[in-house]
């Protein structure tokens, strides 16, 4: 049975749909076409290019951090039924991740929607609403260009995540009626919050507490970066001399060696140093400004509450949706940078703060990336990343580049070690954490930042539950840098046994080993193995001045010390 009608028209629904996408400055559509090709040509629309994916949950990840990165909303797209499941993964990671990310997939005919009995037919806006922003079917193909304009809306309201529209086929080749007059495409240039009546006055009783403060700290999140407050953050806590901590997200508000930036927080840095570092870094701490806080973004309340009694200051464009979790002294709700504008007035007489010290917690993150072993069963993931910093360090234009991570055990030494010198010059997803992350990531940042070095780091159990799209990365020839830190394991999950049962469970955790050089040949991209500091900071080098993707294989070995992850509360 033919389900095509006829050759679709110029004013086909299809093509108003991405001529609105187009005037909402989107210029990339991710994803895997089904059989809906029949009804939309991607090249009908002047200044927006298809991706080709191989998996939708990379589509829909490219499109994330594209959208981090831009400040502006992108688009990825997938068929019907099993692919739209497929990018529900990426739309998971687009709400917890906070990306305002437009999802489109295809439906069966309008005339045949049965959810669960036609063929591929699934109930798609019910499967996505629930992580998403708007979620709607197309009813009327006149109505397209307002389901855009609504996508965008929502997706761009704080917390600013995803929208699904549902495309049924038959729709998508009609005819939207051309006399139609619609308003321009009006893209907020910022996400819109929400503002409080009141929220100068709790910004009055901020500013008082920061006058009593010794050791105050800004912790500050990803909706500090998104509202634009970057620079007026930085001129703030220099001129009060205030250390900026930030979640796995927000690094790179202060540039990496800036010596204010206190660097940022993990529930597992404690373990993974075998030192007291949440300690070291709140200790003392008697103000915590949380700027742009949220709580998907795993910076806990519990991980700050050490040492002294500290009062918090909440400043979030967003009502506290954890009351319970966080109890600030002060709760701000306003946009971030209007708050940092309105504290920086109101302190021109305090004077400059002392730092607290937190040389100990430097000098002990110091001699882990020095550490000069040679170890005979494989490289420790610190001296990877320090490899990866002085490569990127070397390569990197000042305040550029941007180092990747995926999913695993290496990500929270990425956090706690990783150079990040610009705000998102580190990239991971701490809300939804998918492992398989991290070559759509990189796709992502490198489309974002064409000029500048991308390094990717993945483990083995990560890389290889998405590695399909490393044919993605050769077919757009993206300089990419990959690192995939080998120990043919599961290796975090190998940790929490470790953790809960004082021993590990092999056949769950354990593969037989891959050739990922061999792997990454089979798509078209050159690689490596490096087994040694030498080897690899020689193969970085390479990689990064090839001007094509690249892949370096290192063995490494995680040492399980099971001390010192209180903090995760396993
Ligand atoms: N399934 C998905 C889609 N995402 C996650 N995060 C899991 C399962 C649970 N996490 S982090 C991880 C799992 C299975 C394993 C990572 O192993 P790796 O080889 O990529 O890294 P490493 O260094 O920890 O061994
Ligand atoms: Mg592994």
């Amino acid at each position: 049975m033919s389900r095509v009608s006829s050759t679709p028209s110029a004013n086909s629904t299809a093509r108003a749909l991405l001529q609105r996408l187009r005037d909402h400055g989107i210029e990339t559509v991710f994803g895997v076409v089904g059989r809906e090709a029949a009804s939309i040509l991607f090249d009908e629309v002047p200044g927006l290019d298809f991706v080709l994916t191989r998996h939708e949950f990379t589509a829909g990840v490219a499109a994330d951090v594209l959208a981090r990165i831009t400040g502006k909303p992108q688009a990825c797209w997938a068929t019907l039924g099993p692919g739209m499941t497929n990018l529900s993964t990426g739309v998971a990671t687009s709400i917890l991740d906070r990306s305002p990310v437009i999802a489109l997939a295809a439906q069966s005919e309008s005339h045949d929607i049965f959810p669960n009995d036609t063929h591929q037919c699934l109930d798609s806006v019910a499967v996505m609403r629930p992580m998403t922003k708007y979620a709607a079917e197309l009813q009327r193909p006149n109505e397209i260009t307002d389901l855009v304009d609504s996508a965008i809306g929502a997706a761009m309201t704080e917390p600013v995540g995803p929208s699904f529209l549902s495309l049924p086929v038959d729709l998508l080749g009609a005819d939207v009626d051309p006399s139609l007059q619609h308003p321009p495409a009006r893209t907020p240039e910022r996400p819109i919050g929400a503002v409080a009546k009141d929220w100068e006055d709790a910004a009055a009783q901020a500013a008082e507490l920061l006058r009593g403060a010794e050791h105050p700290v800004l912790v500050v999140g990803a909706s500090a970066i998104r509202s634009g407050a970057v620079p007026a953050i930085r001129a703030l806590a220099e001129r009060l001399r205030i250390p900026v901590i930030t979640t796995y997200i927000a690094k790179g508000v202060l540039p990496h060696g800036h010596e204010l930036n206190y660097g940022a927080v993990t529930g597992y840095m404690d373990g993974i140093l075998s030192f007291p570092a949440l300690e070291t870094m709140f200790g003392s701490v008697d103000l915590i400004l949380t700027l742009g806080y949220d709580y998907a973004e795993d910076l806990r309340p519990s991980m700050w509450q050490r040492g002294i009694e500290k009062k918090t200051v909440r400043v979030s464009p967003t009502v506290n949706p954890i009351p319970r979790v966080y109890q600030p002294d002060v709760d701000v709700v306003a946009d971030v940078l209007s708050f940092v504008e309105y504290l920086d007035a109101a302190s021109t007489d305090v004077s400059a703060k002392t730092p607290h010290d937190i040389s100990a917690l430097r000098d002990r993150i110091a001699e882990f990336l020095a550490d000069p072993e040679t170890y005979a069963d494989g490289m420790r993931v610190h001296q990877v990343m320090d490899a990866m910093n002085t490569v990127m360090s070397e390569s990197a234009e000042d305040g550029e580049g941007t180092i990747v991570s995926d999913i695993g055990f290496f990500r929270h030494y990425g956090v706690l070690f990783a150079r990040a010198d610009q705000p998102f010059g580190f990239l991971t997803s701490a809300g939804c954490s998918s492992f398989g992350y991290g070559i759509p990531a990189a796709i992502g940042a490198q489309l974002a930042r064409p000029g500048q070095p991308t390094f990717l780091i993945a483990g083995d159990g990560g890389f290889h539950s998405n590695s399909a799209d490393l044919e993605t990365i050769a077919r757009l020839n993206l300089p990419i840098v990959t690192v995939v830190v080998n120990n043919d394991t599961n290796g975090l999950i190998e940790l929490y046994q470790n953790l809960g049962h004082k021993r590990s469970h092999q056949p769950a955790v354990k593969f037989t080993g891959v050739d990922f050089t061999e792997l990454a040949r089979a798509n078209g991209v050159e690689a490596v193995k490096a087994a040694s500091r030498e080897e690899l900071l020689a193969a970085l080098r390479k990689g990064v001045g090839l001007g094509r993707p690249f892949l370096i294989e290192v063995p490494v070995t995680y040492d399980f010390q099971t001390g010192g992850f209180g903090a995760l509360a396993v």
